[in-house]
C-alpha cells in the first residue's frame, strides 16, 4: 500500500460489507470526488434536500448502459464529520455479488480507485482522527468473540490507551526538555538534581509495569487460550472434550489408542474464548500412525498456555503418570482426576506428591465437578478472574514497545545514580523511551509498520 501524503488524496471505493447474498451491503466512498461520482450515478426520488449532508436518501442507481441497477439508500456524509474526515458516501444496496459488484464498478468508471485494505480507517489515522491505538482496536472490534475481549476492544477504540500512553510521553517529554535545557546552557546544569527527576521516572515506570503486566491477560482475551488436555490413554480425555462441548465430537471408546490425532475446538468461559484440544494419549506407540500421534501431542502441549493432565481414578497411579507430571514442572497445569463415579484406587497423596499443580476431581461420564472446573481454567489462565475495567494491553506490537520502553527508563535511571551523571547519555535513553511510547501511539511511527497493521485488514474497513 502506497501511503498518501499529497494535498489532493484518490477518492477510493470498496464494499464494505461481506460479498454474499444477504439483506443489505454498503457501497462506501471517501475523497474529494465522493459527492461528484456520487451525483452520478444516484437519482434520487424526491430531489428537495436529496444531497444535504447526513441525511438518508431514498433512489435509485442508473447503469450508463441502461437500467436500474438497484433501489437504495445514499448517505452523503460531507467531512470532516465523518470515518475519515473526508466526504464521505455510503450506498445502502440489495446484498448480492452483481448488484455491489457493479455498484463498484461504476464508481470505479467514474473516476474512484479501489481502496485498499483499511485504507478508510488509515485515513481516518492520518487526517488525525484516530490515533494507532484507536485504529488497531477497529480490528480488534470486528475480531472479538466474546463479550469480555469486545468490552476492552471497544475500550481500546474510545482511546484510552491511547490516552494514557500520550500522557506519559508528555511527562517525559517534560522531563528531556530540561535535561536539553541544562545541556545547552551548562551553566545551569547545576541546577539538574538527579534526586529532583529519579523519582518521578521511577513512578512513570512503575505505572506503566503495571499495564504491561495486563498482557497476558489481554492476549488471552483477544487470541484466545490454548488448554490442552493430555495424559495416558483411556483415562477419558476425548469424553472431558465432549462433555465441555456438550457434543460427542471425538470418538469414546474403550480401547487404549483410540484417538491417533489430535482434535480442536472453541469454547467459551467466562467470556474468555478457549481452543480446546484433545490429544493422542502418551504412551509407547504401537504403531506408526500412534507415534505421530504422540509426537503431535509434545507439539502441542509445547504451545500450550494451559495443560490439563488427566489422570484415571479408578486406577493406582502408574508410573507414567509420575514421569508426564514432572515433565511439566514449571508449566501452568492442572491434574484433573477423572472417573470419580468409580471406586477410587488412585491415592490422592501419592498423586500430591507427583503433581505439584491444583487438582481437580470430576466424572466425564456423570458431569461432577465438571463446572468447578472450568471456573479453575479460567482462574488459572488469568490469574484470578477476568479483568476487563481499566487499561489493558491486547497487541504483542504495543507489549514489545512498551517493554522496550521501560528497559530505557531503567537505564536512565541508573545512569541518574552516578556520579557525576552522564547527562547526555540519560537524555539518549529518555529520548528512546518516548520514541517507543510515540510507535505505540503512531506519534512516530514508520510508513512500513502502518502498512502492516493497516495490511492486516479487510478492504472496506
Ligand atoms: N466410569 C467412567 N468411565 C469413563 C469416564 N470418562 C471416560 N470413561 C470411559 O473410559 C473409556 C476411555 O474414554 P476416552 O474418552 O476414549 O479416553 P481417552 O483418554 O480419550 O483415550 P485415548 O483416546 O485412547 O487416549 C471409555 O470407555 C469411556 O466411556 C468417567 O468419568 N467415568
Ligand atoms: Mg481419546
Amino acid at each position: 500500500m502506497k501511503l498518501e501524503t499529497s494535498d489532493h488524496p484518490d477518492t477510493i471505493a470498496a464494499i464494505s460489507t461481506p460479498l454474499g447474498e444477504a439483506g443489505i451491503g454498503i457501497v462506501r466512498l471517501s475523497g474529494p470526488q465522493a459527492e461528484t461520482i456520487a451525483r452520478r450515478l444516484f437519482h434520487p426520488n424526491h430531489s428537495r434536500g436529496a444531497w444535504r449532508s447526513h441525511r438518508l436518501n431514498l433512489g435509485r442507481i442508473i447503469d450508463p448502459d441502461g437500467g436500474v441497477v438497484d433501489e437504495v439508500l445514499l448517505t452523503l456524509m460531507r467531512g470532516p464529520h465523518t470515518y475519515t474526515r473526508e466526504d464521505v458516501v455510503e450506498i445502502n444496496c440489495h446484498s448480492g455479488y452483481g448488484v455491489l459488484r457493479r455498484i463498484l464498478e461504476l464508481t470505479l468508471d467514474h473516476g474512484a480507485r479501489l481502496a485498499c485494505p483499511g485504507e478508510f480507517t488509515l485515513r481516518a489515522f492520518l487526517s488525525g482522527r484516530l490515533d494507532l491505538t484507536q485504529a488497531e482496536a477497529v480490528l480488534e472490534v470486528i475480531q472479538a468473540r466474546t463479550a469480555a475481549s469486545l468490552k476492552v476492544a471497544a475500550s481500546h477504540l474510545e482511546g484510552g490507551l491511547g490516552r494514557r500512553l500520550r500522557e506519559s510521553r508528555e511527562t517525559l517529554l517534560d522531563l528531556l526538555a530540561r535535561v536539553e535545557a541544562a545541556l545547552d546552557f551548562p551553566e545551569e546544569a547545576e541546577e539538574l538534581a538527579p534526586e529532583a527527576m529519579a523519582p518521578g521516572i521511577a513512578e512513570l515506570a512503575r505505572g506503566l509495569q503495571g499495564l504491561l503486566a495486563t498482557y497476558q491477560q489481554g492476549r488471552l482475551l483477544r487470541e484466545g487460550l490454548l488448554a490442552v488436555i493430555a495424559g495416558r490413554p483411556n483415562v477419558g480425555k476425548s469424553s472431558l472434550l465432549n462433555r465441555l462441548l456438550n457434543l460427542e465430537r471425538a470418538i469414546v471408546s474403550e480401547i487404549p489408542g483410540t484417538t491417533r490425532d489430535f482434535i480442536e475446538e472453541s469454547i467459551t468461559l467466562s467470556g474468555v474464548p478457549v481452543r480446546l484440544m484433545d490429544t493422542a494419549g502418551l504412551r509407547e506407540a504401537q504403531d506408526r500412525v500412534e507415534e505421530m500421534g504422540v509426537a503431535r501431542t509434545r507439539e502441542r502441549l509445547a504451545q500450550a498456555d494451559l495443560i490439563l493432565y488427566m489422570v484415571d481414578g479408578s486406577q493406582p497411579l502408574e508410573e507414567a503418570d509420575r514421569l508426564g507430571l514432572a515433565e511439566l514442572a514449571g508449566r501452568p497445569a492442572l491434574t484433573v482426576i477423572n472417573k470419580i463415579d468409580l471406586p477410587q484406587q488412585l491415592s490422592e497423596n501419592r498423586l500430591k506428591e507427583a503433581s505439584p499443580f491444583p487438582i481437580a476431581p470430576i466424572s466425564a461420564l456423570t458431569g461432577a465437578g465438571i463446572e468447578e472446573l472450568k471456573g479453575r481454567i479460567v482462574d488459572l489462565a488469568l490469574g484470578g478472574g477476568v479483568k476487563t475495567q481499566g487499561e489493558i494491553l491486547t497487541q504483542a506490537r504495543h507489549y514489545q514497545h512498551l517493554s522496550r520502553c521501560l528497559d530505557c527508563l531503567d537505564q536512565a535511571l541508573a545512569l541518574l545514580k552516578q556520579t557525576p551523571v552522564p547527562w547526555e547519555l540519560a537524555a539518549l535513553e529518555l529520548q528512546e523511551a518516548i520514541g517507543e511510547l510515540g510507535e505505540i501511539t503512531g506519534e512516530e511511527v514508520g510508513d512500513a509498520v502502518l502498512d502492516r497493521i493497516f495490511g492486516e485488514f479487510c478492504i472496506g474497513k
